[in-house]
């Protein structure tokens, strides 16, 4: 447990913790906070600037806005730990957790929030189950570093609960499921509840599916928020990724909806998300077993003996191939040299003095 360093006696000290805890500090965070040192957490970036709540010396809070390096390794999302001198960020602390999804460019990743422990994956259960969203969150989650944690949402208007809550725990095995509604209250204090200091949460979920609503049903606030189409297009209500302190005393990040394009998938997210596969996998006769069609296949023979639904299997291949499709996308001259046994080379494989 990494304990904070902090000189005994000097109760201004103390003050300086105090707001870093409302930021979200807690033990899980790797760097001390050392006496003189400014040091802030990123609320939210908005172009070439962000805005940074940190505590001065005498632990007052401040916010300053912030011009960003144009150094992307330097570059700070909402969420991250920042030191400041002189009102300017002067170093981004490393990240302990990071939900990322491709850039928009295909070639790179994109950091959407740093340093959580929970990503509360937000799926809208009035018009059924979207299985597929569910899943590929879930595997974005997985990835991040932080604890998936499922709020399906608006049950109010949701018909046959229980099944839903059935059929989310078979497509996200192992993680908790929470049902809430902004409108009648249902799973709210409950939400409260997991949201106390030291957490950062962030909520990751479709546009439309009452992300926003949920931040003003915990904290009784009145962030706009706005009926979007069915196809979630066009109407986004959620521009920024912006950070919220609540009332429970932890952090919530509030971001726009992402579509399922969007979304990164990962190997070690997939295996997460598809553990029930994973151990059946553990029995087929090739340790590279494709679980199509090939000799001795555990995983086929559980979908024959009606162990395992063939839904199930197919996602998965489903999110085998988008996989291999990101992995070229992310190296196209990989792609353009062909199916060699040698991935090509990349920046830190060249940078290498071999
Ligand atoms: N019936 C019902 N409707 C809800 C509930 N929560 C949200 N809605 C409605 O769903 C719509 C979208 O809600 P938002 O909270 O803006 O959704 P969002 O996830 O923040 O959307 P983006 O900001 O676009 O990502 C609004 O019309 C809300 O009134 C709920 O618990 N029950
Ligand atoms: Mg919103
Ligand atoms: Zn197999």
């Amino acid at each position: 447990m990494n304990v904070p360093r902090l000189p005994a006696g000097e109760p201004h000290e103390t003050s300086v913790l105090e707001v870093m805890h409302s930021l979200g500090y807690s033990d899980k965070d790797t760097f001390d906070i050392e006496p003189r040192v400014d040091i802030g957490r990123v609320s939210i970036v908005h172009g070439a600037h962000c805005e940074v709540i940190w505590s001065d010396h005498t632990g007052t809070e401040q916010t300053s806005d912030c011009r960003l390096s144009p150094s992307p390794a330097q570059r700070p999302v909402a969420g991250d730990w920042v030191r400041l001198s002189d009102g300017k960020i002067t170093h981004v602390m490393t990240r302990r957790s990071a939900l990322q999804r491709p850039d928009p460019n295909g070639r790179d990743v994109q950091v959407l929030a740093a340093n959580l422990d929970l990503v509360l994956l937000v799926v809208p259960i009035n018009r059924g189950l979207n299985v597929r969203m569910l899943e590929r969150f879930a595997i974005m989650a997985w990835e991040s570093g932080a604890q998936p944690f499922v709020v399906l949402t608006k049950s109010d208007a949701a018909r046959n609960i229980a099944a839903l809550m059935q059929e989310t725990a078979l497509a996200v095995p192992g993680v908790e499921i929470l049902t809430t509604s902004s409108e009648s209250g249902e799973g709210i204090e409950h939400l409260r509840a997991l949201l106390h200091e030291g957490v950062t949460a962030v909520m990751l979920g479709a546009s439309g599916a009452g992300k926003t609503s949920l931040l003003n049903a915990l904290e009784g606030s009145a962030e706009v928020t706005r009926s979007v189409t069915r196809s979630g297009e066009g109407r986004h209500a959620t521009t920024t990724r912006k950070l919220y302190r609540l009332n429970a005393g932890g952090v919530l990040l509030d971001i726009p909806g992402i579509r399922l394009l969007d979304l990164l998938v990962g190997q070690e997210g997939v295996n997460e998300t598809f553990a029930d596969i994973g151990e059946l996998a553990v029995n087929c006769r090739f340790r590279d077993c494709a679980h199509n069609g090939d000799l001795g296949c555990a995983v086929e023979a559980a979908v024959v003996s009606g162990a395992l639904a063939r839904r199930r299997l197919e996602n998965w291949r489903a999110v085998q191939s988008e996989l291999t499709h990101q992995e070229h996308r992310r190296s196209p001259e990989e792609m353009a040299r062909g199916r060699r046994s040698r991935p090509a080379p990349t920046a830190d494989d060249r940078n290498r003095d071999d």
